[in-house]
């Protein structure tokens, strides 16, 4: 990274190389160092590393809309290639409704219902399981298997086809990045999978109660339009499986590699909602998003110009020294709030409860059967352009 003379820092990077993709932590930390903004000059995007430079724009949706795109495409230049979000890819005032709606059906309250149905299975789930083979891959045997069990069922899903969800999920959130070759994978099975999810979305196919029944309600009482509804759902479907996929996947990794941390969860079960965040600060499932900025906007001495696209790094801001001590460290004595993994401000996470109570009664579940989880073999990385992701964790556990 080279420091022009009035200019943000320009970067020659590339974040979505394979190699950066793999390990993205020694370009965060350049990207941190080189300044405010950078510019990245594959692009022609500006980015942001630190924590509080990424906090700022994430709360400042006025200068920095998402209305445009949370992607590398600028929606006022090309066409996206599905109908946008009403909720990611709308800014207020078209953003509050469907938001307000939502937030309700996902709220603490409204999920606490679930609370003991989810501790059953997953109970039941990890029952299963260690009557097993004590060796197994944490990813398919967990990591996925949690979630699709349970959210297609709240959301009120008709049975069949919901492996359907993952790499849907996978594909959308590829599309945030370039059109590199993982989006050109991804694009084959997208109109099959695009459809299929869509299908989902309609009131008829939804179950009476549930998620989607609760959304579809909202046009009874006309806080919604029978024309949002739909969409509403698909936000449910599009963004409620694989970031939760990943997230326990995250925090798996950081117990099957931190055995005290491990033993400080089993001798306090109630660390469990904050072990969670904590992976989530730490490994941030969804990486980055853009914003495009409405007008000129100063920053640390560089104009960043009106409809440009800006690239927030939620992980490098979550690992910023400047803001947290060890950051690099799983530490469940620490306070993780605060982190922007669930970005923050208007648009922050609104399945964040749905979230932790699914990693919540899985890790306790676990805690309860499990005396030590280590690796039994090398992890791998699941590549995407947006989600940091494992493709399998082979994992060696011990009972209780
Ligand atoms: C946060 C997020 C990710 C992906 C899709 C959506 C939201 C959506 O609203 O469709």
């Amino acid at each position: 990274m080279t420091i022009t003379d009035t200019q943000a820092a320009v970067s020659t990077d590339d974040p979505f190389s394979t190699e950066i993709l793999e390990d993205p932590l020694p370009f965060q930390q350049r990207l941190r160092e080189a300044g405010e903004v950078v510019r990245l000059e594959k692009y022609d995007v500006h980015a942001m590393g630190r924590y509080e430079t990424v906090r700022s724009a994430l709360v400042n949706w006025q200068e920095f809309q998402s209305a445009a795109g949370v992607g590398l495409s600028n929606f006022t230049r090309e066409k996206p290639w599905r109908p946008p979000s009403l909720l990611l890819e709308a800014d207020p005032p078209h953003h509050n409704a469907p938001r307000e709606v939502l937030a309700k059906v996902l709220s603490p309250r409204s999920i606490r219902a679930l609370e003991p149905m989810w501790a059953d299975d997953a109970e039941r789930l990890v029952d299963d399981l260690l009557g097993g083979p004590l060796e197994f891959d944490a990813v398919p045997e967990l990591a996925e298997a949690f979630p699709l069990r349970v959210f297609p069922d709240a959301v009120g899903l008709p049975g069949s086809d919901r492996d359907h969800l993952l790499p849907y999920g996978d594909h959308l959130f590829n599309t945030f990045g370039p059109e590199n070759s993982l989006v050109q994978r991804g694009a084959q099975r997208a109109p099959e999978l695009s459809a299929w999810v869509n299908a989902q979305c309609s009131r008829e196919s939804l179950a009476a109660t549930g998620f989607g029944a609760d959304i579809w309600a909202a046009t009874d009482r006309g806080d919604i339009t029978t024309a949002q509804a739909p969409l509403i759902v698909r936000s449910l479907l599009s963004a409620g499986v694989d970031t939760t996929v990943h997230a326990i996947g995250a925090v798996l990794h950081a117990f099957a590699t931190h055995p005290a941390q491990w033993e400080a969860l089993r001798s306090d079960p109630r660390l469990a909602r904050r072990a969670f965040d904590e992976a989530i600060r730490l490994e941030s499932p969804v990486q980055t998003f853009f914003r495009t900025t409405t007008r000129d906007v100063e920053l640390d001495g560089t104009v960043i110009p009106e409809g440009h696209k800006i690239l927030m790094f939620l992980g490098s801001a979550n690992r910023d020294p400047r803001r947290w001590d060890n950051p690099d460290e799983f530490d469940l004595s620490r306070d993780p709030s605060g982190h922007v993994g669930f970005g923050m401000g208007i648009h922050q996470c609104v399945g964040q409860h749905v979230a932790r109570l699914e990693a919540a009664t899985l890790i306790t579940a676990l805690a309860r059967r499990v005396r030590t989880i280590e690796l039994s073999d090398r992890p791998r990385r699941h590549l995407n352009n947006t989600l940091r992701a494992w493709e399998s964790m082979p994992v060696r556990v011990t009972l209780a």
